[in-house]
């Protein structure tokens, strides 16, 4: 990877890791309606995948945890914030809340409460692409635990049966809220669960940036040019718990999750980028986080204005 791109990731990265720390200490200021999942531990590969997608032509769904897929496909972070604190403002007038990001002018088609939802959506997405001959791709993300909800099995037949351009990426951490996928899991290989359906499949580790740029990237290509579905398994960590305010009384004493931006240092230094700059870099991007959400805090709250206005285009 050139120093150019690594260079991009990084300040994008600790942009978004320092975006939902300030979303963290908004939530425990009260500021923040429902719970909020944090990303941390996924941004790389997040970040990874969006460096493959088309801007402008492919559509990404996401889970409940889905902060870090906004950020990385380039949606507005003041809007973002908004939309998280319930603010006007926010990318859907502050009514979506944080499970319910949408920005289809950067490409997030979705994200989703419900676990496993917003995967048959991507379908949609896939089909629409492939109907239209746009040329574009949908990626479905879900988490380990979604892997064994029905709606996601049916997506992956349907997709391999019409041969729907959709990449579908499982972060894999392990956990579904407290419970190991170990005990939740009938059968431990992701990736042959999908070979089963006919996708084209492989894992990546999602902590090893420079692979993850290569996997994605391959991947997302062939779903392109071959106009059919492919999976990617991507071992990431939690880095926190399941929400933000979670006591993780499930986690065993040992050492925790490493930081996958604990190799950031060393990937810069090798390309020769000034320790300099990089300092510079990641103050600037959690400067930038600090000040969009502080400015959110001071947006209205969500109106009773907005939800007519809502109810009134949807017809209710
Ligand atoms: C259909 C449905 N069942 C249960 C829940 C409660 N729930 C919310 S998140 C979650 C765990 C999801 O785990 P995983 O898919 O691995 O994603 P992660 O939280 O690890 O990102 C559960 C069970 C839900 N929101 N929707």
């Amino acid at each position: 990877m050139s120093a150019e791109t690594l260079t991009w990731l990084a300040e994008k990265a600790w942009f978004i890791r320092a975006f939902e720390g300030a979303i963290a200490r908004a939530a425990d200021a009260g500021e923040v309606p429902g719970l909020v999942h944090l990303s941390n531990g996924a941004e790389l590969l997040e970040l990874a995948v969006a460096h493959a997608l088309k801007p402008g032509l492919d559509q990404v769904t996401g889970s409940h945890r889905s902060h870090g897929i906004a950020l990385s496909l380039g949606v507005d972070p003041y809007g973002l914030a908004c939309e998280i604190l319930g603010r006007e403002g926010g990318l859907s007038s502050g009514l979506g809340g944080t499970q319910h990001l949408i920005a289809p002018e950067s490409g997030l088609l979705g994200s989703n409460g419900i676990v496993g939802g917003q995967v048959p959506l991507a379908l949609g997405a896939a089909l629409s692409a492939k109907t239209l001959g746009t040329g574009g791709i949908a990626v479905a993300y879900f988490g380990d635990g979604a892997a064994n909800q029905g709606a996601v099995l049916e997506s992956l037949n349907l997709a391999s049966a019409l041969k729907l351009p959709v990449l579908f990426v499982c972060e894999n951490n392990g956990l579904g809220q407290s419970t190991a996928s170990s005990y939740a899991a009938g059968g431990v290989s992701l990736l042959g669960r999908a070979r089963s359906f006919g996708l084209a499949a492989d894992h990546v580790d999602g902590t090893d940036v420079v692979e993850a740029i290569k996997v994605a990237d391959r991947l997302a290509s062939w779903v392109r040019s071959a106009g059919s579905p492919a999976f990617l398994e991507a071992s990431v960590p939690r880095l926190s718990g399941h929400y933000h305010g979670d006591a993780e009384t499930y986690r065993g004493n040992g050492a925790g999750p490493t930081d996958p931006f604990d190799r950031l240092p060393k990937l810069l230094a090798d390309r020769d980028v000034p320790e300099g700059l990089v300092a510079e870099m990641k103050a600037r991007a959690e400067a930038e986080a600090e000040r969009v959400v502080a400015k959110a805090t001071q947006a209205a709250d969500v109106s009773d204005k907005a939800l007519q206005r809502y109810l009134k285009e949807a017809g209710a």
